[in-house]
């Protein structure tokens, strides 16, 4: 380990001894002939732990919400979106190169959307107009700070849009860190809607590797896809056996991220410059504002020499990302070192 605290994103972990004990041992084959026991023991695990029908091992998070979009719409299709959701900001406009669809962002307070956010973005595909093809909803939420969507907000906006014959897509990209932020199952907060993907290798903690989870048809769809894409990933069971280390064991440490992001939130907000309600920090993900003072990039810069990593994400918006490699002591670290800097 080096004495660098990085806080750029819960993506940096490095694998944990279980997980790296799980990948020297896995059983493998090829999993493009759908024989590799340990990717389809990951799937099978997946599935059931959100009481699907399937789920299928992709490669990254970008993947996995891109073959949900191309696998529920139609080319020419609109996809009503959070005009921050990391599919239309931070996906390379995937969407719209490979499924042939356009994005229709709607704004919403910390990420969070309502059906009566989404009801006047709805287009019917009569006369000139484009027709919706799906809703995609992301929480956690990443560029609003880790928010969580209402369980009864998902349900709400799944019923209704099934009402007109519309699937939701869940980015659950940190869907575990939502689940305990509301004490709530997986399964219980993702029941309404019709497909979500989940990282493995966000807070969970695993290498590599993101999960689709939806019904039968749709993996099927999904699987063909994945190929298309050039994501057909042979002997890939040393992966997978890391993910089910994080998928079984990495939910129950997600509290003491949340305690740490809760901490540090908190010391924030009492420095001077910094833009930030550490009310609204619920799950690992810490985002402030540096409220007119200094550019991101520079405070970047400077912590940087003090040994700490965190990202730029606005021309004044800065995130810190807490998760298992960084523990109290790092953070109060962290703090001394943004404390010394803006003091
Ligand atoms: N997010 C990354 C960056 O791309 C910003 C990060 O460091 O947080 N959905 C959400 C909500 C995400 O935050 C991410 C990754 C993804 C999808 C994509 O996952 P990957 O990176 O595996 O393609």
């Amino acid at each position: 380990m080096t004495d660098i605290i990085d806080l750029r994103s819960d993506t940096v972990t490095r694998p944990t001894p279980a997980m790296r004990r799980a990948m020297a041992e896995a059983e493998v084959g090829d999993d493009v002939y759908g024989e590799d026991p340990t990717v389809n023991l990951l799937e099978s695990r997946a599935a059931q732990r959100f009481a699907r029908e399937a789920a299928l091992f992709v490669p990254s998070g970008s993947m996995g919400n891109l073959l949900a979009i191309w696998c529920s719409t139609q080319p020419g299709q609109e996809v009503i979106c959070d005009g921050r959701s990391h599919t239309f900001v931070h996906e390379m406009g995937a969407m719209s190169a490979i499924a042939g669809v356009m994005p229709k962002t709607v704004s919403s307070p910390d990420g969070i959307l309502t059906w009566e956010r989404i009801a006047p973005a709805l287009e019917d595909g009569k006369g000139y107009h484009s027709q919706t093809g799906l809703i995609e909803l992301e929480s956690t939420h990443n560029l609003a700070g880790g928010t969580v969507y209402p369980a009864e907000t998902i349900a709400d906006i799944s019923a209704h849009a099934h009402a007109i014959g519309l699937k939701v897509h869940l980015d659950g990209a940190r869907i575990f860190n939502a689940a305990v932020a509301l004490g709530k199952s997986v399964e219980e907060i993702t029941r309404p809607v019709d497909s979500v993907m989940f990282c493995l290798s966000k807070a969970l903690g695993a290498p590599v590797g993101s999960m689709l989870v939806g019904s039968s048809e749709f993996i099927a769809r999904a699987r063909r896809r994945r190929k298309i894409l050039g994501g057909g990933m042979r002997q890939v069971g040393v992966l997978a056996a890391a993910g089910l280390v994080a998928l079984e064991e990495s939910p129950k440490i997600l509290p003491r991220d949340h305690e740490n992001a809760r901490f540090l939130a908190q010391a924030l907000a009492a420095i001077p410059g910094i833009l930030l309600d550490p009310a609204k920090v619920v799950t690992n993900i810490v985002m402030f504002d540096l409220e007119g003072q200094r550019m991101a990039a520079d405070l970047c810069d400077a912590l940087r020499q003090r040994g700490v990593l965190a990202s730029a994400f606005g021309p004044q918006l800065v995130r810190m990302v807490t998760h298992y490699d960084v523990d109290r002591p790092a953070i109060e670290r962290a703090i001394a070192a943004m404390q010394s800097i803006l003091r």
